[in-house]
């Protein structure tokens, strides 16, 4: 080798570590020490020196993540230790009785020591690293043999390509669930909708889906992550004595494990965790079943062995099925604030996840189709956390000949106009606009809501009523309402009638971008709202903004800008508008230049707060100009740490960022 070789050669390694380094801050510390365009220009740097000598290309390189050219097959792996699977318990009782048999099988009285850890919806994955470097990754398969994806694999960020650290074992098999975020997943089955593909029935088999891809270009271009949770085989390292110190290495090496695992001193504990993670389950970015319990002494294990297929010393807790099986017994379209036309499905009541449903959407008649929903189909249903429950799928071995199609009306259920649709649209409209009063109820409750106008009280049975009763027909009339036409509403003593008038006047005084999002106009929600009113500053710009101006607004792109002006062309609108103004909404002035006191700084809330909420501490915040991040970071200006402030506050401490409490906050906030 050539000093110039041996140079270049390092300046790769060099530039791999770094790259590395800022991979693992990035996608497994959630904590990026460099922009993204710096993290660009070395990988850049990197791409550019591969490409002038190929032959230093090694396959644990940064640059390798892009996929390989398609395989005919999927080659088998022998597991060189069984993939086991997981016995469920539904209840209590199944988990006392496991505790019972582990005591029993151990010969121990003492409480049993449990790692708990949330249990992901996704695939089993068992990663081979030799001497630190990935060599294979594999499927469960049926436990013993599995599919060799290795490829695929190698294109997720949060897999390591090489470990980290010294003292690695020659040989380390890591389990870990691959799985994709809601969030990925929505938008994945946004976009095969959009492309007339076939959707993913839920998040598992989208990241089973993605991971089982002959070309793993196309995994490479799926939004999967891995939570790794146990081991396989190992050579040439003495394992630490407990599950959930061995999770700690796998850390330290710089494989991804879940924040969320816990130890349990007893089965109560457990017990514990499982409700802490039930309460949790909505709000985690991913969907989890369940939790497992594991006991956490490794001799333990040992003893204890496994059974068929499951080891005796684990169990999945699985959380109460949130799918169902009902009947279509009817489909109605509901009209929204648009205009679209949403199928509704009206359901033989049935209970998922401690909770009846009686009606599910059925999003729009394309996904009606897909499905091949039928007004009679015996039918799968689905409920996730707050959103409304869906039509997953349909029993067709059950259909009968009675089955009736769903059919798109020709007019209006509500207003009878006209229903259209635009060529390539999947949504259908009713053309009536606010003469529809179904759209009139929406524009209202959507003017009044918490985000928009703030108006408390006046909710989605008010609104109702005042539309029915004549007393509201346009944004407006809200201001112009009586407190004794209030008071003689249906279930409205004098005492709510005077609250809702105050709450109303309250509104008046608003900002500009609350205003603009209230107005309902198609495609600007809060967001583009508040970067339309930081560039225009007045209403009078705005209304009078050309098409190009209103693309040169960050988020606002041609369709957008064509609902913002064909909005504000409508005489109606204009009319609707100055009687709002006239009725006294108001807002402070944006002034031109004008900086906010807050501006440029990121803060982070965390805790409970007594004063307010963390949503009304945010909006104050906002409006100083701050900026109000989700993770704690390096570029993190200040985290606000009320009580039982967790994880962010020890982040915070430990890179050194600012904390305030509450005090300091409400200073800060009082001040400006
Ligand atoms: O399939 C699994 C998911 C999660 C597991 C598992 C797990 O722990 C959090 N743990 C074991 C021991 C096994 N399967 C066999």
């Amino acid at each position: 080798m050539t000093i110039a070789d041996d140079k270049l050669r390092r300046e790769i390694e060099t530039l791999h570590q770094q790259i590395y380094d800022h991979n693992y801050r990035y996608y497994v510390l959630d904590d990026p020490s460099v922009t993204d365009a710096d993290y660009d220009k070395l990988f850049q740097q990197l791409k550019k020196l591969e490409e002038k000598h190929p032959e230093l290309i090694s396959p644990d390189s940064p640059t390798q993540r892009v996929g390989a050219p398609p395989l005919k097959i999927f080659s088998n792996v022998t597991h060189s230790i069984p993939m086991l699977s997981l016995d469920n318990a539904f209840t209590e009782e199944d988990i006392l009785a496991f505790d019972q048999r582990i005591h029993e099988r151990l010969h121990i009285e003492a409480p049993i020591e449990y790692s708990c850890e949330p249990k992901l919806d996704g695939l089993a994955i068992s990663l081979r690293y030799e001497n630190g470097s990935l060599v294979q990754a594999a499927t469960r398969g049926d436990g013993s043999v599995g599919e060799d994806v290795t490829d695929n694999i190698k294109t997720i960020r949060t897999v390591p390509l090489t470990l980290q650290g010294r003292n690695l074992p020659a040989v380390l098999e890591v389990r870990g669930e691959v799985f994709i975020s809601k969030k990925s997943f929505n938008l994945l089955n946004e976009q095969a909708e959009a492309r007339q593909e076939k959707t993913f029935a839920n998040p598992r088999n989208a990241a089973a889906g993605s991971v089982r891809q002959l070309d793993s270009r196309i995994t490479a271009s799926r939004p999967l992550a891995i939570y790794c949770y146990g081991i396989g085989l190992v050579e040439g390292m003495k394992l630490p004595a407990k599950h959930s110190e061995v999770l700690a290495c796998l850390s330290n090496w710089g494989l991804r494990v879940s924040p969320l695992i816990a130890v349990a001193q007893d089965a109560a504990g457990c017990l514990a965790y499982y409700q802490q993670m039930a309460k949790k389950r909505d709000a985690l970015p991913y969907e989890i079943d369940g939790v497992v319990y594991k006991v956490n002494s490794l001799a333990e294990q040992e003893r204890l062995g496994f059974v068929s297929r499951a080891p005796r010393w684990a169990i999945a807790h699985k959380f109460p099925a949130e799918e169902a099986h009902t009947i279509i017994e009817e489909v109605e379209f509901q009209v929204g604030r648009t205009g679209a036309l949403t199928p509704v499905a009206r359901l033989k009541p049935v209970h998922v996840h401690g909770v009846t449903i009686s009606n599910a959407t059925l999003h729009n008649m394309d996904e009606v189709r897909r499905k091949d929903i039928h007004i009679g189909d015996h039918v799968i249903v689905r409920r996730a956390g707050d959103v409304i429950p869906e039509v997953v799928s349909v029993i067709t071995a059950k259909r009968s000949s009675q089955v009736r199609k769903i059919k798109l009306p020709k007019h209006c259920p509500v207003c009878h106009s006209a229903i259209e649709q635009i060529e390539g649209e999947a949504v259908a409209r009713c053309t009536g606009k606010l003469f529809c009063s179904a759209q009139r109820k929406e524009a209202i409750r959507h003017f009044a809501s918490r985000r928009a106008m703030n108006i408390e009280g006046l909710g989605d049975k008010l609104v109702e009523q005042l539309v029915d009763a004549g007393l509201v027909s346009s944004l407006a009339d809200i201001y112009s309402l009586t407190l004794e036409q209030t008071a003689n509403l249906e279930r409205m003593g004098e005492k709510s009638a005077q609250n809702l008038f105050e709450e109303i006047n309250k509104s008046k005084k608003t900002t500009f971008a609350r205003f603009l999002y209230s107005l309902g106009i198609r495609e600007v929600g809060e967001a583009t709202a508040k970067q339309l009113a930081l560039h225009f500053k007045t209403l009078q710009a705005l209304q009078t903004a050309s098409i190009e101006s209103l693309q040169a607004v960050e988020d606002v792109g041609p369709v957008v800008a064509m609902h913002i002006l064909h909005f504000f062309q409508e005489a109606h609108n204009r009319e609707m508008i100055r009687k709002l103004l006239q009725a006294g909404i108001h807002w402070p002035k944006i002034e031109a230049g004008h900086q906010l006191p807050l501006q440029g700084k990121t803060f982070v809330l965390t805790g409970t707060l007594s004063a307010m909420t963390r949503d009304e501490a945010k909006e104050h915040l906002e409006k100083l100009g701050a900026k109000v991040a989700g993770s704690v970071s390096s570029k993190t200006s200040y985290v606000v740490a009320g009580v039982e402030a967790g994880s962010k506050l020890d982040k915070a401490n430990k890179l050194g960022v600012a904390v305030l409490d509450e005090p300091a906050l409400m200073k800060i906030l009082s001040k400006r």
